[in-house]
């Protein structure tokens, strides 16, 4: 194994999103790091229309600029009743400079006076990785909720605390990383990252 694979960037600049990768993928026989760790200030524009597209993207621009073998992660909340908004859009909905708190308030009051049946929506992530050489595979997972009518919770991030389970009667901000992990849609998806990497011939 030569040392450009010996580590895999965790292309995102999302603290969330690599604290759950960090123990979603511990198993893997590679050191994980960061763009920030390799002082790779790259903001990738996401100029596509899918989260597909938008992991691509993220995934190549990344392993050709750190010439490592990068995993992107493109996800979103999709909602029924706003016709699956925000979607591929989830991180930018309240608009530029926003936080994880201006979204939640932003979503629910979209959603105000919608009945609680009326509230069903799914996490979708989807991860690429990526060689060097532009070379690509992707995987998918998801996970099924309902929107809440206030956050509840302080574990996770995002659109946590409106996320409701009802086979566990909490949102997803009130349960502990390894539970989301064994449920949640970046878990589902993480857990076909070995699939995806041996595609590639990295393992
Ligand atoms: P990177 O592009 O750097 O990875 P980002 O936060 O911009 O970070 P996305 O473009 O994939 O990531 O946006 C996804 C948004 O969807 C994210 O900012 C959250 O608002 C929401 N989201 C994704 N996964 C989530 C999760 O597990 N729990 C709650 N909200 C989530």
């Amino acid at each position: 194994m030569n040392k450009a694979v010996n580590r895999i960037l965790l292309a995102t600049n999302n603290k969330g999103k690599v604290r759950e990768f960090r123990s979603l993928l511990k198993g893997l026989p590679f050191e994980l790091v960061t763009p920030e760790e390799l002082g790779i200030t790259t903001e990738v524009d996401e100029t596509g229309k899918t989260l597909e597209e938008n992991a691509r993207l993220k995934a190549v621009t990344l392993a050709g600029e750190s010439k490592l073998v990068s995993l992107a992660d493109d996800s979103g909340l999709e909602v029924d009743a706003l016709n699956g908004e925000p979607g591929p859009l989830s991180a930018r909905y309240a608009g530029a400079g926003a936080t994880d708190k201006d979204r939640v308030n932003y979503l629910l009051k979209r959603l105000h006076g919608v009945p609680p049946d009326k509230r069903t929506a799914r996490f979708r992530c989807v991860i690429a990785a990526a060689k060097p050489d532009g070379e690509v595979e992707m995987c998918s997972g998801e996970c099924h909720g309902i929107i809440t009518g206030e956050p509840k919770g302080e574990t996770g991030f995002g659109y946590d605390p409106i996320f409701y389970l009802p086979e566990y009667g909490k949102t997803m901000a009130e349960l502990p990383l390894e539970i989301k992990n064994n449920i949640s849609h970046r878990g589902n998806a993480a857990r076909k990252v070995t699939g995806i990497l041996a595609k590639l011939g990295i393992i």
